[in-house]
Parts: C-alpha cells; sequence; structure tokens
C-alpha cells in the first residue's frame, strides 16, 4: 500500500476541547447530518446564527444515506466560521480530507464486530493519508437508540441499567479511549439518563464526556452538564427550533463548573 501516514491522534482539536474542559466549561457541539439537509445554502445560514450563539464545535455525520463528498461539502461550507469541523462517521464513508478531526468512534456495544473495529480498520489508513486529528471515542448506545442504533446493531443498554453503561465506559477507557460518548440516538424521546452520567464521570473523571440524543431544551442540557456531561450534543433541535438551539447553546456557555 503506497500511503504517506501523518498519524494525529489528540493534537489542536483535542487541545481546544480539553483547555475549556479544564477551565470548567461545559462545551456545546451542532451535529450537522448531511442526509437531513434539504438546502446546502441555509447549512452556513444557521451555522453562523449558531456560531454567533456560542457552539464551540461543528460535527458532520449521520448513520444513513452520509457520502464523502456530502461531507466534503458541508465540511467546507463550516470551515469558514473559525470553529473545529468534526466527522461523526456511521460508516468510512463519512471520513473527510476537509475536516480538522474525526471521533475516531468503536460503537462497544453493537452485536457486529464491523462496527466495533471492522470500520475503524477500514477506515485508518484513510485518516492517516488526510492527516487528520483522530479521537479516539468509545461510543456507546443507551436505550432508544435510534438509527445509529438500528444500524451499528446495538444491543442498546437499557435506560435503566446505568452499571453496565460505567463498565462499558470504563473498559473503554482502559483500552486507551480518551473520550466517551453516552448516545440515546438522535431523536430520543428522553436522554441519556443523569444517573448514567453522574456515575461515568464519577468513574472515569478523566476521560472527555460526550452526551446526546434528545437533548431538545436548555434545563436538560445543563442539568445532564451539572452532573459530569463535558461536551452537549445537539442535533435534530437545530432544524426543529432553531431558536431553541441557541437558547440551549447559551445556557451550555453559562455554565462554570467549580472544581474543589
Ligand atoms: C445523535 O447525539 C446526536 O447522534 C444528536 O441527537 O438529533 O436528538 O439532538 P439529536
Amino acid at each position: 500500500m503506497n500511503v504517506r501516514l501523518k498519524v494525529r491522534r489528540e493534537e489542536r482539536v483535542s487541545k481546544y476541547i480539553r483547555d475549556r474542559v479544564g477551565e470548567g466549561r461545559t462545551l456545546h457541539f451542532t451535529l450537522i447530518d448531511p442526509a437531513k439537509l434539504s438546502d446546502i445554502d441555509e447549512v452556513e445560514r444557521v451555522a453562523e446564527r449558531l456560531a454567533a450563539a456560542g457552539t464551540d464545535c461543528f460535527m458532520i455525520g449521520g448513520s444513513l444515506g452520509v457520502s464523502e463528498r456530502d461531507v466534503d461539502e458541508v465540511a467546507l461550507r463550516l470551515r469558514k466560521f473559525g470553529l473545529p469541523v468534526i466527522a461523526f462517521p456511521g460508516n468510512i464513508s463519512g471520513i473527510s480530507k476537509h475536516v480538522d478531526a474525526v471521533l475516531f468512534m468503536s460503537l462497544l456495544n453493537s452485536e457486529d464486530p464491523y462496527y466495533v473495529i471492522g470500520a475503524q480498520v477500514a477506515g485508518a489508513f484513510v485518516v492517516a493519508k488526510y492527516g487528520i486529528e483522530a479521537l479516539p471515542t468509545g461510543y456507546i448506545v443507551v436505550g432508544y437508540g435510534g438509527t445509529a442504533g438500528y444500524i451499528g446493531r446495538a444491543r442498546p443498554i437499557p435506560y435503566e441499567k446505568h452499571e453496565i453503561v460505567a463498565a462499558y465506559a470504563l473498559a473503554a477507557y482502559m483500552l486507551g479511549m480518551n473520550y466517551i460518548y453516552l448516545e440515546a440516538g438522535s431523536g430520543a424521546p428522553q436522554p441519556v439518563p443523569q444517573e448514567s452520567v453522574k456515575l461515568v464521570k464519577s468513574v472515569i473523571p478523566n476521560a472527555v464526556l460526550l452526551v446526546g440524543g434528545g437533548i431538545r431544551d436548555p434545563n436538560t442540557a445543563v442539568h445532564l452538564s451539572q452532573v459530569g456531561a463535558d461536551v452537549i450534543v445537539t442535533g435534530n433541535i437545530v432544524e426543529d427550533n432553531l431558536e431553541k438551539a441557541i437558547e440551549i447553546i447559551k445556557a451550555v456557555r453559562s455554565i462554570r463548573k467549580t472544581f474543589l
């Protein structure tokens, strides 16, 4: 194989995230799913408002119908806002040379080895060839799971089984994954329970803990942050109710955690 490898693991984007978390801030990531966009020009108008409100990063991805060209197109539009653009791939087609980093994820509770390690093997050289920073991420699907859970053949962890969520997160961290993403599924009727977030944070306080799926209002985002979420991810709400998305961002931005 003739590839010039530039393996980048946890560099600039990681520093950007960790510096902010270290200041006691909770970050907000806006997820854009190219397959859900009706008009690419609309992305820029919406992104401008979200960036002005204070979202910290843009993530691009989805579980169904996302090609590399789609991610390229959206990434190129989002780059002008000066925020990190991160790929959130549902498959190897979700990688783009125009993103700053990729959540290099293993869907840990998938029953299909492809989503645990197969897609990562298939895509690793591509990420290295493009010189994209890889953020090693344990992706854990809880409860509803949505399209990500269905396509990824996850065996979602029941909402009330917080200790199973924590065991997955701890195992991932012990395997070297410094980012843990608790996913209820896009459009989930309820987000990941606060108890799960709290327990995960208590066992792996140094991991960056992302929480997403079904977060639709500022209170939910603030409560999840208060129990340990370092990053709140919202996707659907941007399309469903942009003003509400902006309220969530402002609420998340106003949080300062104190460390005793
Ligand atoms: C999905 O966690 C994200 O991967 C965001 O979910 O679309 O429900 O905000 P929502």
